[in-house]
């Protein structure tokens, strides 16, 4: 299991902690998603041999907001 932080702006409410975590949730092969709204980081643990952080970072981008 890898495990990564990723900095991400334009999260400001429960609202998108939630989008965040059910999107990249949802993704095959991601395990768990930690969402500091504070800090503008979320911690993704996820299995590198079924999903990618690539994919992660786009999928977060899909829901309107930047990795940095
Ligand atoms: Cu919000």
């Amino acid at each position: 299991m890898e495990k990564a932080t990723l900095n991400v702006e334009g999260m400001s409410c429960s609202h998108c902690e939630n989008a965040i975590m059910k999107a990249v949730g949802a993704l095959g092969g991601v395990d768990s998603v930690m969402v500091d709204l504070e800090g503008k980081a979320v911690t993704v643990e996820y299995d590198a041999a079924k999903a990618s952080l690539d994919n992660i970072k786009q999928e977060i981008e899909e829901q309107g907001y930047d990795v940095v």
